[in-house]
């Protein structure tokens, strides 16, 4: 296990490796004395900086600065939530969630010639863009966008893609509220299509509850892919694990699987999954250094294991 950052706080990582390096996207934590609530209010970041290194146990990591300040978004209200970035014939692609100023959270695009940026904003919010967590996900030269997330993430304000005039989170007996799936447009810069629900079943097949709170779906999706299978892994936000649930398709639907890492210290819990020179990493935040500010967090790696039949060897996150 090791600190990233040591300097300053950062969360929410999205990891890839990009012409050979490991490049980390994550949000950037401060103390702006917004008072916590359960609106996420606190969580009040206004930029973003991109990570490098080459050596993901001991390496220096590189810290290239701010790449894209919520001062330059055309569109922009408040709050820069968790990031992602893809890469396209030369070109970087950043997704972004964020306030308008009607305080509702739509994804942006910013665009950079290089991984460590600078990134340049689009005017505009994806069209039909909605809540927080945008991971992306490419093979074969599809891109899927995954995203969505409960609470001040405001997912419950949705269903099927439609703004509910009076938000509701489902029942605990009924199906829980999916996060979401689209392909991308060519351009990289829409929707390709309607996004659709990534449904989690138990295991008899059954979509998992509402009331299922250590295993339903709450925020923070990533995906990845090990021999031959998808592995969509998310937080269970209020109950704070880190799960991963399997399928045969990056649309699903997914088989709930097991825990990744118990919870942290500090309330949200975030991750991603890279392999990188044969190994695989968990690369997520806790609130340790900030002494439990769930707010203030700081970036951590640690190796991630599979048993032979492909179940993820769970993590202790050290938290209550
Ligand atoms: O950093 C703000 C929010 O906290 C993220 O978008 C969530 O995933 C949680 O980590």
């Amino acid at each position: 296990m090791r600190y990233l950052v040591p300097n300053d706080y950062m969360a929410d990582p999205a990891v890839h490796v990009f012409n050979g390096k490991v490049f980390i996207y994550p949000s950037h934590d401060w103390e702006s004395d917004v008072p916590e609530n359960d609106n996420g209010d606190h969580f009040n970041m206004k930029d973003y900086h991109v990570f490098s290194m080459d050596d993901v146990e001991n390496g220096q990591v590189t810290d290239h600065g701010v790449v894209l300040d919520v001062k330059d978004i055309p569109w922009a209200g408040r709050q820069l939530w968790d990031s992602d970035v893809a890469c396209k014939n030369g070109k970087y692609y950043m997704y972004f969630p964020l306030k308008d100023k009607n305080d509702v959270f739509r994804i942006g695009v910013a665009i950079a010639d290089r991984p460590e940026g600078p990134f340049i904003p689009q005017s505009d919010p994806i069209r039909g863009s909605y809540s927080i967590d945008p991971a992306v996900f490419e093979e074969n030269g599809s891109y899927y966008m995954y995203f969505g997330g409960l609470w001040g993430g405001q997912l419950q304000r949705y269903r099927d893609n439609k703004a509910q005039e009076n938000p509701s989170i489902p029942a605990d007996s009924e199906a829980a509220l999916p996060a979401r799936v689209a392909k991308l447009s060519g351009d990289m810069l829409q929707f390709a299509e309607e996004s659709k629900p990534v449904v989690i079943l138990d295991e008899k097949g059954k979509p998992l509850t509402q009331g299922d709170t250590t295993r339903r779906f709450f925020e923070a999706s990533w995906m990845h892919k090990y021999n031959g299978k998808y592995y969509f892994t998310y937080s269970t936000g209020d109950t704070h694990f880190l799960c991963y649930a399997t399928g045969d398709s990056p649309y699903g639907p997914f088989t709930y699987q097991g825990v990744i890492l118990t919870p942290v210290v500090g309330w949200t819990t975030h991750h991603a999954i890279v392999e990188y020179k044969g190994k695989w990493y968990l690369f997520h935040h806790d609130s340790v250094p900030s002494g439990g500010r769930t707010w203030l967090r700081s970036l951590k790696v640690t190796e991630l294991t599979y048993t032979p039949d492909g179940k993820i060897n769970t993590i202790n996150g050290g938290g209550g």
